[in-house]
């Protein structure tokens, strides 16, 4: 597979000369983002979010910002513990061994099932370690009677194989492919989590004190799965081009102007539901609307807006926000993040620590 688009030839350049604490910050920022984007969207998951509901989820995001309140921590979800997994199998195998990243997924569901895993993944964790990991790929094959699950679990725990492939585009495919396909062998599934893995490694090139052009941005995407869908086996479900569609009106919503209706035409246009196809492209609208100020989202925190932004469309909130967190962080760092915010989440000291490893193991010093 070749890469045709890199963004523009300032950004090419930036990103050659990318001083190491940048990139550093940007490791961190990443992981921190998703981290926030699970633990602070999880209570709404499920829900859908009214008028009044907004008001409150405002005064959530401004009470936990006050220096001086305590609560009990925001437990972090699934999403969050397959991607520790995810950047695990980086830091500690050189070389990709999908059955390590198999069974780093069964151990850590087995250790604390209760994180809200997909109802069906289960069913995978369940024959990989019966079956003693004989062929990893089976049990997702054998998903909803052949298909395959479409589901976000492949997409919402990608970011560290964008962070550690930065600037290995064609290993960066293969393995976010590999490591989805454990679990997700629909096309939906696996290309969602492609989508999303080259919207973060896009993030994470752009120079981080500069605005984001947003039609390059889209426009790279665009491009880049653009090959991917003309790759792609989608016999079945006839849609070839899903994807590109998708990013398609993600362009047009982003240029629409606020009006009262325009979240409900958001939701029923991009979706804000459990499979990847219905939240991928939700994830890059909000990372990218959150650019500039958004009515209703008082905030001058740009990944605090975009995650805000994303639990109050409702839904799946803890993976969109997740995902959107994630794209975020690794544009704009971890000088970025709201460090009251992130005080109230589940062990975000040891995901800081997860991001300098990967970083390492990533072969930057
Ligand atoms: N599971 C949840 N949320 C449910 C509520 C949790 C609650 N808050 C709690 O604490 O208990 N969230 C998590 O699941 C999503 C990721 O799911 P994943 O890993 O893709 O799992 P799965 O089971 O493969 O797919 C999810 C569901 O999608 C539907 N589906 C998928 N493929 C299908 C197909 N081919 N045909 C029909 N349906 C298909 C099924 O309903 C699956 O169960 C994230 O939101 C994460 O946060
Ligand atoms: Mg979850
Ligand atoms: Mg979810």
């Amino acid at each position: 597979m070749t890469v045709i688009c890199l963004g523009s030839k300032k950004e090419r350049s930036f990103s050659r000369k990318m001083d190491p604490n940048i990139m550093k910050s940007k490791f961190r920022g990443c992981l921190l983002g998703s981290l926030m984007g699970d633990c602070l969207g999880a209570p709404y998951e499920g829900n859908e979010i009214s008028s009044g509901d907004k008001i409150i989820i405002q005064r959530y995001f401004d009470k936990m910002e006050e220096p001086e309140f305590k609560g009990p921590f925001k437990k972090y979800t699934d999403d969050t513990a397959m991607m520790k997994s995810m950047a695990k199998f980086l830091i500690d195998k050189p070389e990709p061994d999908f059955t390590y990243l198999a069974k780093l997924f069964v151990t850590e569901y087995f250790k604390e099932p209760r994180r809200g895993y997909g109802q069906s993944v289960v069913a995978v964790f369940e024959k990989l370690r019966n079956s003693k990991y004989t062929n990893i790929y089976q049990p997702a094959n054998e998903q909803f009677d052949g298909s395959g699950s479409y589901g976000n679990g492949g997409a919402m725990r990608i970011a560290p194989v964008a962070l550690y492939y930065s600037s290995d585009y064609n290993n960066m495919i293969n393995v976010a492919r590999d490591a989805t396909r454990i679990t997700h062998s629909n096309i939906f599934g696996i290309n969602g989590a492609l989508l999303q893995c080259i919207a973060v490694q896009q993030a994470l090139h752009i120079n981080p004190s500069s605005k984001i052009n947003i039609k390059e941005f889209c426009s790279c995407l665009l491009e880049k799965i653009k090959l991917i869908e003309d790759n792609s086996d989608d016999s079945e479900f006839n849609m070839p081009e899903a994807y590109q569609e998708k990013l398609k009106k993600v362009e047009l919503l982003l240029e629409k102007e606020y009006n009262d209706d325009l979240e409900d035409e958001i939701i029923y246009t991009l979706g804000n539901g459990i499979g990847a196809y219905d939240s991928v492209g939700t994830a890059i609208f909000c990372f990218l609307k959150a650019q500039s100020c958004i009515p209703k989202i008082e905030t001058d925190n740009i990944i605090r807006r975009t995650i805000q932004y994303a639990v109050t469309l409702g839904g799946d909130t803890d993976t969109i926000a997740c995902m959107a967190g994630a794209i975020a962080g690794a544009y704009l760092g971890e000088e970025a993040i709201n460090k009251a915010l992130l005080s109230h989440c589940e062990k975000y000291d040891e995901i800081i620590s997860l991001a300098d490893n990967l970083y390492q193991a990533a072969g930057n010093t």
